[in-house]
């Protein structure tokens, strides 16, 4: 592979893949390094049994290519790790990216030269490429927080981190088994565990609602339907706040304006129609808790009426605003407390005092294992760019980024030219159905370039006004809704000592438009040479 290109991509995740294949399109030179030994980013790593999307796969799947559309048969309303990772295979093979990804490799630095216009990038091998442009495309989802709790080493029995799960899978048949968090890959790894294990023993800092996912396997008929209709299926998904769910549009009336029956049917409705769009019932779900108690209190009835044991479903049922951490979508998860070999510990107020060579202590009390799965989470959206040492002119990212992520349409960092981040924060990303996001921004980066080719420029910078302007919008949009109310990841409050900032922007139609407009405007806000 040539070490000069006209870009180089970090990750061969959907965001990867796709950019290869768009700048390549337009003629560019392009190379990608990912660190896996294939594609699939995300889909490549969270291999924990049960592990499944939790945007339908009709909708959870590349717009690009018609053919590439109508050629792939999803098997199931919400599609498994396996068949997602299998259709980044096949679009790997389909368009030959594979030529162009250096696998098994780490980007460790960047730096950005001035005079030649062009980053060199190093590897961990120590290898050197040189590019125009620096496109991360890492992931948002992609550095595992594992908390560093006291002991954690001296454990003897086996340890797996839900993110970073072994590729032979894990048997957990007569097993101990320790499952600390509670998020999504816990809600979805847990029933499968429960069923394995001799005993689960699930340590839950704060509780989770959960809606129920009725997966189950898709027809002939509703896929013919969707694929008579896709053009017109994402087009009315990028209309939406989220970009998806179209087909079950989100109510534009508010929950306190409805009388109370009518909303105990929206919100049956929506519960027995399954999935993320419970919190589509109304508009204002997330931006008034008097509306946000509604629905949360239907889903406490529901968690009541599910667990038997009076203290168990107490210690289930979450107090915080409903959808103010990510809602989970789950298949038997509440019930799974019922079984008699699962146990729930509390470490809300005395948290896991330490790991020991033979389990967990809280509280002074033992709970002897064979396994801990670490279901953590994320250092989101920051962590794994912030892994990259990237040094601009003047400027490093680190430095950027010391009070807190910054960017100008969460595409582009004020000090390091030359570079776009695809989802990266200030951007919808993990707040959309991340495909719809991923091809947004890769179709921008690709305009963008070609526009500099046509016009002959070789340098773009965000400015900093354009950049301090987009911080302030994003941090005013999410102070008008409930989002801030609570410790997510969104904010980062789920690793300790990270700087709280909340990194999504609300809202993918309008920012679609916000950045169309940008470019309409000749890429007002950006600098160029
Ligand atoms: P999440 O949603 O970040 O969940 C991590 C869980 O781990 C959550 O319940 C945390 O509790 C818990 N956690 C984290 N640190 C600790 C410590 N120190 N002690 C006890 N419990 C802890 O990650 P997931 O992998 O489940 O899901 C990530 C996203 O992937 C998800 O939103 C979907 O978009 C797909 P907390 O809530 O912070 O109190």
């Amino acid at each position: 592979m040539n070490d000069s290109v006209d870009a180089v991509i970090v990750g061969a995740g959907f965001a990867g893949m796709y950019m290869l294949h768009a700048l390549r399109e337009q003629g560019f030179t392009a190379k990608v390094f990912e660190v896996a030994d294939d594609v699939g980013g995300t889909w490549y790593w969270n291999r924990y049994p049960g592990a499944r999307c939790d945007v339908e796969s009709l909708e959870y799947s590349y717009s690009f290519s018609p053919e590439l559309e109508q050629e792939w048969e999803w098997t199931e309303r919400y599609a498994t790790q396996p068949e997602i990772l299998r259709y980044a295979q096949h679009v790997a093979d389909r368009f030959d990216l594979r030529r162009d990804i250096c696998f098994n490799t780490r980007v460790k630095s960047a730096d950005f030269d001035d005079k030649a216009t062009r980053w060199t990038i190093t590897t961990d091998d120590g290898s050197t490429a040189h590019a125009q442009f620096l496109i991360m495309a890492v992931g948002c989802l992609s550095s595992t927080n594992l908390p560093d709790f006291p002991g954690r080493d001296t454990f003897t029995g086996d340890s797996y981190h839900t993110g970073t799960w072994p590729h032979d899978g894990v048997d957990f048949t007569g097993k101990r088994v320790a499952v600390i968090g509670t998020g999504s890959s816990a809600v979805q790894s847990i029933p499968i565990i429960a069923k394995q294990a001799a005993h689960l023993t699930v340590f839950q800092r704060t509780a989770t609602y959960a809606v129920p996912a009725h997966n189950r396997p898709l027809t002939a008929a509703e896929m013919a339907e969707v694929k008579t209709h896709y053009r017109e299926l994402r087009a009315a998904n990028r209309l939406t706040m989220t970009g998806y769910g179209s087909r079950s549009p989100r109510g534009d009336t508010n929950a306190v304006d409805s009388a109370p029956a009518e909303r105990e049917a929206e919100y049956e409705r929506r519960w027995a129609a399954g999935g993320l769009s419970y919190l589509g019932g109304y508009a204002d779900l997330l931006l008034n808790k008097d509306s946000n108690d509604t629905a949360a209190e239907f889903i406490r009835r529901q968690i009541r009426a599910t667990v038997k044991d009076h203290a168990t479903a107490q210690l289930l049922t979450p107090t915080n605003v409903v959808g103010c951490k990510r809602l989970c979508v789950d298949t038997g998860y509440y019930a799974t407390f019922n079984r008699p070999n699962v146990s729930l510990i509390d470490v809300s107020e005395q948290p896991i005092e330490q790991i020991t060579p033979t389990g967990v202590r809280v509280d002074g009390v033992d709970y002897d294992v064979d396994c801990i799965v670490y279901a953590t989470g994320f250092d989101a959206m920051t962590g794994s760019l912030l892994k990259i040492n990237a040094n601009g002119p003047e400027i490093s990212l680190q430095q950027a980024w010391e009070a807190g992520p910054r960017t100008y349409l969460g595409l582009a960092i004020q000090g390091l030219p030359n570079m776009f981040t695809i989802s990266g924060p200030g951007s919808p990303s993990v707040l959309t159905n991340m495909i719809t996001s991923i091809e947004q921004h890769v179709e921008w980066i690709r305009d963008c370039v070609v526009a500099m080719r046509e016009r002959g420029m070789r340098r773009i910078e965000a400015e900093e006004q354009a950049q301090d302007e987009w911080v302030d919008y994003v941090n005013m949009v999410a102070n008008m809704t409930l989002f801030p109310t609570c410790n997510s990841w969104y904010l980062g409050a789920n690793v300790p000592g990270k700087t709280r900032v909340f990194m999504p922007l609300l809202g993918f139609a309008p920012y679609e438009q916000q950045c169309i407009e940008v470019a309409a405007d000749g890429y007002r806000g950006f600098a160029f040479a």
